[in-house]
Protein backbone atom coordinates (compact mmCIF):
# COMPACT_ATOMS: atom_id res chain seq x y z
CA UNK A 1 0.00 0.00 0.00
CA UNK A 2 1.60 3.18 -0.87
CA UNK A 3 1.83 6.29 2.09
CA UNK A 4 0.05 8.64 -0.61
CA UNK A 5 -3.29 6.97 -0.59
CA UNK A 6 -3.04 7.18 3.05
CA UNK A 7 -2.16 10.65 3.09
CA UNK A 8 -4.84 11.96 1.09
CA UNK A 9 -7.44 9.66 3.27
CA UNK A 10 -6.39 11.74 6.50
CA UNK A 11 -6.85 15.00 4.08
CA UNK A 12 -9.58 14.19 3.12
CA UNK A 13 -10.90 13.06 6.43
CA UNK A 14 -10.35 16.39 7.71
CA UNK A 15 -8.24 14.94 10.63
CA UNK A 16 -4.80 14.66 11.93
CA UNK A 17 -4.13 11.01 11.92
CA UNK A 18 -6.17 7.81 11.66
CA UNK A 19 -6.88 4.88 13.73
CA UNK A 20 -7.26 1.91 11.62
CA UNK A 21 -8.82 -1.02 14.06
CA UNK A 22 -10.78 -3.45 11.66
CA UNK A 23 -9.40 -6.69 10.08
CA UNK A 24 -10.72 -5.91 6.76
CA UNK A 25 -9.10 -2.66 6.70
CA UNK A 26 -5.86 -3.68 8.63
CA UNK A 27 -5.39 -5.85 6.02
CA UNK A 28 -6.10 -3.61 3.25
CA UNK A 29 -3.73 -0.87 4.38
CA UNK A 30 -0.97 -3.28 6.46
CA UNK A 31 -1.07 -6.00 3.87
CA UNK A 32 -1.30 -8.00 6.82
CA UNK A 33 -4.13 -8.64 9.07
CA UNK A 34 -4.53 -10.82 12.46
CA UNK A 35 -6.97 -10.72 15.37
CA UNK A 36 -4.87 -8.53 17.39
CA UNK A 37 -3.70 -5.33 15.78
CA UNK A 38 -4.06 -1.86 14.66
CA UNK A 39 -2.61 1.05 12.57
CA UNK A 40 -1.80 4.55 13.55
CA UNK A 41 -1.65 6.57 10.69
CA UNK A 42 -0.10 10.54 11.54
CA UNK A 43 1.17 12.62 9.29
CA UNK A 44 4.15 12.06 10.01
CA UNK A 45 4.63 8.01 10.83
CA UNK A 46 2.66 4.90 9.52
CA UNK A 47 2.81 2.52 12.99
CA UNK A 48 1.57 -1.20 12.86
CA UNK A 49 0.83 -2.29 16.73
CA UNK A 50 0.44 -6.43 17.00
CA UNK A 51 1.44 -8.70 20.03
CA UNK A 52 4.28 -11.10 19.80
CA UNK A 53 2.63 -14.13 18.52
CA UNK A 54 2.22 -12.24 15.19
CA UNK A 55 4.88 -10.09 14.50
CA UNK A 56 7.42 -11.96 12.90
CA UNK A 57 4.73 -12.88 10.41
CA UNK A 58 3.65 -9.34 10.11
CA UNK A 59 7.21 -7.88 9.40
CA UNK A 60 7.04 -10.14 6.28
CA UNK A 61 3.73 -8.30 5.01
CA UNK A 62 4.16 -4.83 6.15
CA UNK A 63 5.56 -1.88 3.96
CA UNK A 64 8.86 -0.77 4.60
CA UNK A 65 7.47 2.66 5.76
CA UNK A 66 5.43 1.33 8.67
CA UNK A 67 6.68 1.00 12.05
CA UNK A 68 6.42 -2.46 13.85
CA UNK A 69 5.96 -1.53 17.35
CA UNK A 70 4.97 -5.13 19.24
CA UNK A 71 1.97 -4.49 21.41
CA UNK A 72 -1.51 -5.60 22.89
CA UNK A 73 -3.65 -3.37 20.55
CA UNK A 74 -6.11 -2.78 23.13
CA UNK A 75 -3.56 -0.90 24.99
CA UNK A 76 -4.93 2.19 23.72
CA UNK A 77 -3.56 4.43 26.04
CA UNK A 78 -0.15 3.27 24.70
CA UNK A 79 -1.52 4.29 21.12
CA UNK A 80 -2.19 7.37 22.24
CA UNK A 81 0.49 8.48 23.39
CA UNK A 82 2.55 7.96 19.89
CA UNK A 83 -0.47 9.97 18.35
CA UNK A 84 0.27 12.82 20.95
CA UNK A 85 3.76 12.89 19.81
CA UNK A 86 3.28 13.26 16.78
CA UNK A 87 0.79 16.75 17.40
CA UNK A 88 -2.46 14.83 17.11
CA UNK A 89 -4.98 16.95 17.81
CA UNK A 90 -8.20 15.44 15.35
CA UNK A 91 -8.01 11.79 15.37
CA UNK A 92 -10.01 9.38 12.60
CA UNK A 93 -11.64 6.28 13.79
CA UNK A 94 -13.34 3.46 12.38
CA UNK A 95 -16.49 2.58 14.50
CA UNK A 96 -14.88 1.81 17.65
CA UNK A 97 -16.99 0.71 20.60
CA UNK A 98 -18.47 3.03 23.09
CA UNK A 99 -16.09 2.32 25.68
CA UNK A 100 -12.75 3.05 23.41
CA UNK A 101 -14.99 6.20 22.13
CA UNK A 102 -14.73 7.49 25.16
CA UNK A 103 -10.94 6.75 26.53
CA UNK A 104 -9.97 8.14 23.13
CA UNK A 105 -11.83 11.44 23.60
CA UNK A 106 -10.40 12.00 27.05
CA UNK A 107 -6.77 12.34 25.12
CA UNK A 108 -7.58 14.14 21.91
CA UNK A 109 -9.39 17.86 21.08
CA UNK A 110 -11.93 15.83 18.28
CA UNK A 111 -12.42 12.15 17.61
CA UNK A 112 -14.41 11.29 14.33
CA UNK A 113 -15.85 8.34 12.91
CA UNK A 114 -14.51 8.26 9.57
CA UNK A 115 -15.36 4.75 8.20
CA UNK A 116 -16.78 5.16 4.82
CA UNK A 117 -13.85 7.35 3.68
CA UNK A 118 -11.42 4.60 5.05
CA UNK A 119 -13.00 1.95 3.62
CA UNK A 120 -14.18 3.69 0.63
CA UNK A 121 -10.54 2.87 -1.92
CA UNK A 122 -11.67 -0.61 -1.06
CA UNK A 123 -14.81 -0.38 -3.93
CA UNK A 124 -12.17 -0.27 -7.07
CA UNK A 125 -10.10 -3.07 -7.09
CA UNK A 126 -6.52 -3.55 -8.81
CA UNK A 127 -5.18 -5.91 -10.63
CA UNK A 128 -4.03 -8.13 -8.08
CA UNK A 129 -7.00 -7.79 -5.62
CA UNK A 130 -9.19 -8.81 -9.02
CA UNK A 131 -6.29 -11.81 -9.75
CA UNK A 132 -6.99 -13.13 -6.51
CA UNK A 133 -10.70 -12.76 -6.54
CA UNK A 134 -11.07 -14.14 -9.86
CA UNK A 135 -8.28 -17.17 -8.81
CA UNK A 136 -10.98 -18.20 -5.75
CA UNK A 137 -13.80 -18.10 -8.01
CA UNK A 138 -11.82 -20.55 -10.52
CA UNK A 139 -11.22 -22.83 -7.33
CA UNK A 140 -15.58 -22.81 -6.52
CA UNK A 141 -16.22 -23.55 -10.63
CA UNK A 142 -13.84 -26.72 -10.11
CA UNK A 143 -15.16 -27.76 -6.58
CA UNK A 144 -18.85 -27.93 -7.82
CA UNK A 145 -17.80 -29.57 -10.65
CA UNK A 146 -15.71 -31.74 -8.67
CA UNK A 147 -18.97 -32.24 -6.62
CA UNK A 148 -21.28 -33.30 -8.73
CA UNK A 149 -20.34 -36.76 -9.52
CA UNK A 150 -20.28 -37.26 -5.42
CA UNK A 151 -23.70 -36.60 -4.81
CA UNK A 152 -25.61 -39.58 -3.40
CA UNK A 153 -29.11 -40.15 -2.16
CA UNK A 154 -28.88 -40.14 2.16
CA UNK A 155 -25.87 -37.54 2.24
CA UNK A 156 -26.61 -34.49 4.73
CA UNK A 157 -26.71 -30.77 3.79
CA UNK A 158 -23.70 -30.82 6.22
CA UNK A 159 -21.90 -33.40 4.78
CA UNK A 160 -22.49 -32.00 1.38
CA UNK A 161 -21.40 -28.48 2.18
CA UNK A 162 -18.35 -29.66 3.78
CA UNK A 163 -17.13 -31.67 0.89
CA UNK A 164 -17.57 -28.84 -0.99
CA UNK A 165 -15.64 -26.67 0.89
CA UNK A 166 -12.55 -29.59 1.33
CA UNK A 167 -12.66 -29.76 -2.63
CA UNK A 168 -12.27 -25.91 -3.08
CA UNK A 169 -9.32 -26.21 -0.86
CA UNK A 170 -8.01 -29.30 -2.73
CA UNK A 171 -8.43 -26.41 -5.93
CA UNK A 172 -6.10 -24.07 -4.25
CA UNK A 173 -8.64 -22.18 -1.74
CA UNK A 174 -7.50 -21.12 1.30
CA UNK A 175 -10.33 -21.14 3.81
CA UNK A 176 -14.11 -20.20 3.86
CA UNK A 177 -15.21 -16.87 2.72
CA UNK A 178 -18.66 -17.34 4.87
CA UNK A 179 -20.51 -20.43 6.11
CA UNK A 180 -21.59 -23.04 3.35
CA UNK A 181 -25.37 -22.67 2.81
CA UNK A 182 -25.80 -26.12 1.66
CA UNK A 183 -30.28 -26.73 2.00
CA UNK A 184 -32.21 -29.52 0.43
CA UNK A 185 -36.01 -29.51 -0.33
CA UNK A 186 -38.49 -27.10 0.93
CA UNK A 187 -35.50 -25.87 3.10
CA UNK A 188 -34.29 -23.98 -0.14
CA UNK A 189 -36.93 -21.87 0.12
CA UNK A 190 -34.93 -20.01 3.31
CA UNK A 191 -32.78 -17.58 1.15
CA UNK A 192 -29.56 -18.33 4.13
CA UNK A 193 -31.12 -21.64 5.93
CA UNK A 194 -28.68 -23.10 8.02
CA UNK A 195 -27.40 -26.91 7.04
CA UNK A 196 -28.39 -29.62 9.25
CA UNK A 197 -28.22 -33.12 8.97
CA UNK A 198 -31.59 -33.87 6.82
CA UNK A 199 -30.38 -36.21 4.51
CA UNK A 200 -30.92 -35.89 0.80
CA UNK A 201 -33.40 -37.93 -1.16
CA UNK A 202 -34.59 -38.27 -4.94
CA UNK A 203 -36.72 -35.46 -6.40
CA UNK A 204 -34.95 -32.84 -3.90
CA UNK A 205 -34.06 -29.83 -5.28
CA UNK A 206 -30.45 -28.43 -3.66
CA UNK A 207 -29.33 -24.53 -3.15
CA UNK A 208 -25.55 -24.40 -2.44
CA UNK A 209 -23.85 -20.67 -1.79
CA UNK A 210 -20.13 -21.40 -1.13
CA UNK A 211 -16.86 -19.01 -1.56
CA UNK A 212 -13.18 -19.65 -0.58
CA UNK A 213 -10.67 -17.16 0.28
CA UNK A 214 -7.35 -16.69 -2.17
CA UNK A 215 -5.03 -13.92 -0.38
CA UNK A 216 -7.19 -12.73 1.80
CA UNK A 217 -10.16 -11.93 -0.52
CA UNK A 218 -13.20 -13.47 -0.61
CA UNK A 219 -15.46 -15.23 -3.67
CA UNK A 220 -19.09 -16.05 -3.92
CA UNK A 221 -21.48 -18.32 -6.20
CA UNK A 222 -24.81 -19.89 -5.81
CA UNK A 223 -25.73 -23.21 -7.54
CA UNK A 224 -29.22 -24.59 -7.39
CA UNK A 225 -30.10 -28.16 -9.21
CA UNK A 226 -32.09 -31.42 -8.91
CA UNK A 227 -31.30 -34.70 -7.62
CA UNK A 228 -33.57 -36.46 -9.91
CA UNK A 229 -36.54 -35.27 -10.91
CA UNK A 230 -37.99 -32.65 -8.91
CA UNK A 231 -41.18 -33.66 -6.87
CA UNK A 232 -42.02 -30.29 -7.50
CA UNK A 233 -43.71 -29.63 -11.04
CA UNK A 234 -43.33 -25.98 -10.93
CA UNK A 235 -39.50 -26.01 -10.25
CA UNK A 236 -38.39 -26.85 -13.93
CA UNK A 237 -40.28 -23.23 -15.22
CA UNK A 238 -39.18 -21.32 -12.64
CA UNK A 239 -35.47 -22.10 -12.79
CA UNK A 240 -35.47 -21.02 -15.84
CA UNK A 241 -37.53 -17.93 -15.49
CA UNK A 242 -35.19 -17.31 -12.88
CA UNK A 243 -32.06 -18.07 -15.05
CA UNK A 244 -33.31 -15.52 -17.59
CA UNK A 245 -33.46 -13.06 -14.74
CA UNK A 246 -29.78 -13.44 -13.94
CA UNK A 247 -28.89 -13.77 -17.29
CA UNK A 248 -30.59 -10.19 -17.74
CA UNK A 249 -28.34 -8.72 -14.25
CA UNK A 250 -25.69 -10.16 -16.09
CA UNK A 251 -25.66 -8.27 -19.65
CA UNK A 252 -27.54 -5.16 -18.67
CA UNK A 253 -24.95 -3.38 -16.28
CA UNK A 254 -22.80 -1.12 -17.58
CA UNK A 255 -19.97 1.78 -16.43
CA UNK A 256 -21.66 4.41 -14.79
CA UNK A 257 -25.18 2.82 -14.14
CA UNK A 258 -26.94 3.06 -10.81
CA UNK A 259 -26.64 -0.23 -9.03
CA UNK A 260 -30.24 0.37 -7.67
CA UNK A 261 -31.35 0.44 -11.82
CA UNK A 262 -30.08 -3.11 -11.94
CA UNK A 263 -31.97 -4.33 -9.25
CA UNK A 264 -34.80 -2.40 -10.83
CA UNK A 265 -34.53 -3.83 -14.04
CA UNK A 266 -34.17 -7.65 -13.24
CA UNK A 267 -36.81 -7.35 -10.20
CA UNK A 268 -39.27 -6.17 -12.99
CA UNK A 269 -39.10 -9.12 -15.28
CA UNK A 270 -39.70 -11.39 -12.92
CA UNK A 271 -42.42 -9.06 -12.12
CA UNK A 272 -43.22 -9.53 -15.77
CA UNK A 273 -43.89 -13.42 -14.71
CA UNK A 274 -45.19 -12.82 -11.46
CA UNK A 275 -42.01 -14.15 -9.32
CA UNK A 276 -41.17 -10.44 -8.23
CA UNK A 277 -43.00 -11.41 -4.88
CA UNK A 278 -40.79 -14.41 -4.11
CA UNK A 279 -37.71 -11.88 -5.03
CA UNK A 280 -36.78 -10.97 -1.53
CA UNK A 281 -33.46 -9.68 -1.06
CA UNK A 282 -31.10 -7.45 -3.15
CA UNK A 283 -30.09 -7.97 -6.47
CA UNK A 284 -26.18 -8.27 -5.43
CA UNK A 285 -23.24 -6.79 -3.45
CA UNK A 286 -19.28 -6.07 -3.56
CA UNK A 287 -17.34 -8.67 -2.85
CA UNK A 288 -13.26 -8.24 -1.86
CA UNK A 289 -11.78 -8.74 1.60
CA UNK A 290 -15.45 -8.89 3.13
CA UNK A 291 -17.67 -10.86 1.50
CA UNK A 292 -20.13 -8.05 1.30
CA UNK A 293 -18.74 -4.58 0.75
CA UNK A 294 -19.63 -1.84 -1.31
CA UNK A 295 -21.56 -1.56 -3.98
CA UNK A 296 -24.41 -2.49 -3.15
CA UNK A 297 -26.93 -3.23 -6.08
CA UNK A 298 -30.41 -2.88 -3.66
CA UNK A 299 -32.89 -0.59 -4.73
CA UNK A 300 -31.44 1.47 -2.08
CA UNK A 301 -28.57 1.79 -2.93
CA UNK A 302 -26.94 5.44 -4.47
CA UNK A 303 -23.42 3.55 -5.48
CA UNK A 304 -22.39 3.57 -9.20
CA UNK A 305 -21.15 0.87 -11.42
CA UNK A 306 -17.66 1.86 -11.78
CA UNK A 307 -14.93 -0.09 -13.80
CA UNK A 308 -12.79 -2.25 -12.07
CA UNK A 309 -15.66 -3.30 -9.18
CA UNK A 310 -16.15 -6.65 -7.95
CA UNK A 311 -19.75 -8.25 -7.64
CA UNK A 312 -22.40 -10.80 -7.40
CA UNK A 313 -25.86 -10.98 -9.75
CA UNK A 314 -28.13 -13.05 -7.58
CA UNK A 315 -31.76 -12.72 -7.97
CA UNK A 316 -33.41 -15.48 -5.96
CA UNK A 317 -37.39 -17.04 -5.98
CA UNK A 318 -38.08 -18.43 -2.56
CA UNK A 319 -41.85 -19.71 -2.25
CA UNK A 320 -42.21 -21.04 1.33
CA UNK A 321 -43.51 -24.91 1.46
CA UNK A 322 -42.37 -25.81 -2.01
CA UNK A 323 -38.96 -24.52 -3.05
CA UNK A 324 -36.30 -22.04 -3.42
CA UNK A 325 -33.84 -21.10 -6.10
CA UNK A 326 -30.66 -18.98 -6.59
CA UNK A 327 -28.26 -18.73 -9.05
CA UNK A 328 -25.13 -16.56 -8.55
CA UNK A 329 -22.31 -15.51 -10.29
CA UNK A 330 -19.39 -13.06 -9.17
CA UNK A 331 -18.60 -10.76 -12.05
CA UNK A 332 -16.00 -7.99 -12.45
CA UNK A 333 -16.41 -4.57 -14.79
CA UNK A 334 -13.82 -4.25 -16.65
CA UNK A 335 -13.53 -1.29 -19.54
CA UNK A 336 -17.20 -0.71 -19.38
CA UNK A 337 -18.29 -4.70 -19.93
CA UNK A 338 -19.33 -6.97 -16.72
CA UNK A 339 -17.04 -10.19 -17.24
CA UNK A 340 -18.30 -13.29 -15.73
CA UNK A 341 -15.83 -15.05 -12.89
CA UNK A 342 -17.77 -18.30 -12.93
CA UNK A 343 -17.68 -20.56 -15.53
CA UNK A 344 -19.40 -23.49 -13.68
CA UNK A 345 -22.65 -24.39 -15.55
CA UNK A 346 -25.73 -22.72 -14.33
CA UNK A 347 -28.58 -24.33 -17.09
CA UNK A 348 -30.57 -26.18 -15.06
CA UNK A 349 -28.91 -29.39 -13.90
CA UNK A 350 -31.08 -32.45 -13.17
CA UNK A 351 -28.86 -35.39 -11.44
MN1 LIG B 1 -23.66 -13.33 -2.46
Amino acid sequence: MNSDLIQDIIKKSSVDALLITSTSNTLYYGGYSNPECTILATKSNVYYFTDDRYTLEAKQYIPDYFKLVSLACSDFKTICGYALNDGVKVLGTESVTFNTHALLSQQFEKVVDVESIISSPRMIKSDEEINNIAYASRCNDAAFNALLPQIKEGMTELEMGYLLQYEYIKAGGEGIAFDTISVFGEHTAYPHGHPGHTKLKYGDVVTLDFGTKYNGYCSDITRSFSFGTPSDPDYVKVYNTLLEAQKLGVEIVREGMLCSDADKAVRDYLKSKDLAQYFTHSLGHGVGIDIHERPFLSGRSKDVFQNNQIYTIEPGVYINGKFGIRIEDSLCLKDGNPVTLNRCNKELIIL
